[in-house]
């Protein structure tokens, strides 16, 4: 059975969503529903359901995954003022994509937590 969510048809391109960023390990897209000014989604190409399902030759692609958080910061001027990195893992966290992705959120002060 496929664990494919959306996310994966947004990294093959098959439905459109503008990349701010692609290459053989990671995705970057914005968020369809921003809890910020900017909320950017930062994913691994390879479908991994949730952080529980981390494997030790999944350490690249999720090492890229804070590399092109900066880079993206950067190029959004955000990364001086400050940002915020979010993974959510499973129901209690409030999960609800199962293709572990990176939130980043900023653009505006963001208060003492919750996404
Ligand atoms: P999480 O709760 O951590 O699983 O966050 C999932 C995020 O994915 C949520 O903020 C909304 C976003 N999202 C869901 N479907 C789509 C979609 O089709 N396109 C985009 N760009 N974002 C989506």
């Amino acid at each position: 059975m496929s664990n494919e969510t959306i996310f994966s048809k947004i990294i093959r391109q098959e439905i459109p969503a503008p990349l701010l960023y692609q290459d053989e390990l990671v995705t970057a897209f914005r968020d369809i529903q921003p809890k910020a000014p900017q909320h950017i989604l930062i994913v691994p190409n390879k479908v991994i359901p949730t952080v529980n399902d981390v494997c030790a030759e999944d350490e690249q692609a999720l090492g890229r995954l804070f590399t092109v958080a900066h880079k993206i910061a950067k190029e959004l001027g955000i990364d001086e003022s400050g940002y915020r990195l979010i993974v959510n893992c499973n129901r209690d966290a409030g999960q609800e994509v199962f293709h572990l992705h990176m939130h980043l959120l900023g653009g505006c002060g963001l208060g003492p937590l919750l996404l």
